[in-house]
């Protein structure tokens, strides 16, 4: 039997010396040779440790080619793999690790005394990787052999578990199959033109979808090269794209480089393709950037549940403020009151295809509410199709805030802002910012005769919540706007404070 995700994506580059990661400022590349004798060390001591296939393993560590070299052992080794935010607190993590079952939790190891007592309540195996490359992960791998078998896998078995934010109650994991990722990268390869001559300008994190998937997939899917940054700082990425031929962002990326005034069409002009995608890019960031560059960004759309499912073409036009036509191989349709709507007519978006997941974890019953009888997903994104397939997200029929590429669900800050004492009500809302995209903020109802203090608010979700989910303005009302059904709402707010982000009008 074979392993599909491993067979396709990895074993053709065993023994290669192909460069595979590019470290940033220069330096001898790590092979595509080295890097899977590495992920075959880590995979051997996983398995010494009595891990099976199929257990999860949860992983909250800082980017590095150690870490990417987790992922590929994970694979081999027929382990999902379970990423985490680096921003996520002690009380988020341990959610995920109990509600996972995990049985190894892989740390920084600056981490690892706090998270001692978690690991031990869960029956989780405590490893760690720093930055650096090292820790106890790595002094377990040094001594295994620099090749492992490679266990059996079917296409429809999970590769890897993501958590995402419910609009109400807990987080979710998405269960990932081999299939559906294998399918995506195959995908995505073919509609925007990836190949051996690729080196891909890596700064996304590689805990979610974006970074880890759709760059890191595809890159491995063609052979290419990835110039492997910690994280996105615009200089440094600057400084590395004279090496680059393509680049996968957030809107965020693409708006701090236009602030630079030496990213400049000469900076630009050797490139293949520059993407993005997690949020929306407005058309005026799109507009600017063509402006500037001379080229139109690649905007495409996608979910952790569903991977990615639609994208503006690589050779046709790219339509700025679409997310293009649905990728080769997704059903995708447009529905409002349980009926497909006409070309032209908003209605939320539905997907089917071999991207799609196989349902959330342990949660038969939320899986059955988001997914219709034939097999279609409901994605929460409102949008429409025009006569040529292109399609426009208008909104969102979920609550949901993205910052910055990172999302954030308004229910889960508003049950801690909920428990201060001294507050009666909170709403959060996304407010558009000029730098993340969209902000929290929270509009707060004191108690009678209280008043909600500001600091034990911000405190309140300092214990609990990553940072960027904290609300960056709290303001004070003497009640929340209500519809009929007692209902907040939400868009009335969103209203009246669309415009506290806004930078300052420049004098005339
Ligand atoms: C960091 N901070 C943020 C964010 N990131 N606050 C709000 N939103 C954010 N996204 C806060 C930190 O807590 C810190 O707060 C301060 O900003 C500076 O931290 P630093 O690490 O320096 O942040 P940064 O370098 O400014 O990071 C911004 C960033 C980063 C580069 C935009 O957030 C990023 O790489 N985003 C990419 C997210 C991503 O990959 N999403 C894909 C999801 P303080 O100073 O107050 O302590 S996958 C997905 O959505 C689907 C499937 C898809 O379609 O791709
Ligand atoms: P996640 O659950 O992190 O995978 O986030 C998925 C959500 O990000 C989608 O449901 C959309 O709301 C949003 N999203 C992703 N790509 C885009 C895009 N290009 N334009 C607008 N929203 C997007």
């Amino acid at each position: 039997m074979a392993n599909p995700l491993f067979d396709r994506l990895f074993a053709p580059h065993v023994g290669s010396d192909a460069p595979f990661l590019l470290p940033p400022g220069g330096g001898a590349a790590q092979s595509y040779g080295a890097f899977l004798e590495d992920a075959a060390r880590i995979a051997g001591a996983l398995a010494g440790l009595g891990l099976d296939p199929g257990d999860r393993v949860a992983v909250q560590v800082p980017k590095s080619a150690r870490a990417l070299a987790l992922y590929a052992a994970c694979v081999q080794a027929g382990l999902v793999f379970l990423p985490l935010n680096t921003a996520y607190t002690g009380a988020e993590l341990a959610y995920f690790v109990e509600n996972s079952g995990a049985r190894a939790l892989v740390c920084d190891p600056g981490e690892a005394a706090r998270l001692a007592e978690l690991a031990g309540r869960c029956g989780a195996e405590l490893l760690t990787l720093g930055a650096d490359g090292q820790g106890t992960l790595a002094d377990l791998a040094e001594g295994q052999p620099a090749r492992a078998p490679v266990v059996p896998r079917g296409a429809g078995d999970l590769a890897a578990l993501l958590y995402t934010s419910g609009t109400t109650g807990r987080s979710k994991g998405a269960m990932l199959t081999q299939e559906n990722l294998l399918s995506n990268a195959l995908v995505l390869a073919e509609a925007w033109s990836f190949d051996g001559r690729d080196v891909l300008l890596h700064a996304l994190p590689i805990f979610h979808t974006h970074g880890l998937f759709v760059a890191t997939n595809v890159v491995l899917a063609t052979g290419g090269a990835m110039i492997f940054m910690p994280a996105f700082e615009a200089a440094a990425a600057l400084a590395e794209l004279p090496r680059a031929t393509a680049m996968m962002g957030v809107p965020t990326f693409y708006t701090r480089l236009l602030d630079r005034p030496d990213f400049t069409r000469e900076a630009a002009g050797h490139m293949r393709l520059f993407t993005s995608g997690s949020a929306p890019l407005l058309a005026e960031t799109h507009r600017a950037f063509e402006r500037r560059t001379g080229h139109r960004i690649l905007e495409r759309y996608g979910m952790t549940e569903t991977n990615m499912t639609t994208s503006n073409p690589y050779a046709g036009e790219r339509r700025p403020g679409t997310v293009g036509p649905p990728l080769a191989g997704v059903d995708l349709r447009i529905v409002a009151e349980g009926r497909e709507v006409p070309r032209g007519a908003v209605g939320e978006i539905e997907v089917r295809g071999p991207g799609v997941f196989a349902g959330y974890w342990g949660m038969p019953e939320k899986t059955e509410e988001e997914m219709t009888a034939d097999g279609f997903f409901r994605t929460g994104d409102l949008a429409m199709q025009d006569a040529d397939g292109y399609v426009t997200i208008v909104g969102r029929a979920k609550d949901l805030i993205i910052s910055g590429g990172y999302n954030i669900y308004p229910r889960e800050v508003e049950e801690v802002l909920d428990a201060v004492p001294g507050v009666r009500e909170a709403a959060v809302i996304g407010v558009p910012h000029p730098d993340f995209g969209e902000s929290p903020v929270a509009v707060v109802v004191a108690e009678p005769g209280g008043a909600p203090d500001r600091a034990a608010l911000l405190a309140a979700c300092g214990e609990t919540l990553a940072r960027f989910k904290h609300p960056r303005e709290v303001i004070a009302v003497e009640s929340l706007p209500r519809n009929a059904m007692g209902k907040v709402q939400k868009a009335e707010l969103r209203a009246r404070y669309a415009d506290l982000f806004a930078p300052p009008a420049s004098p005339e």
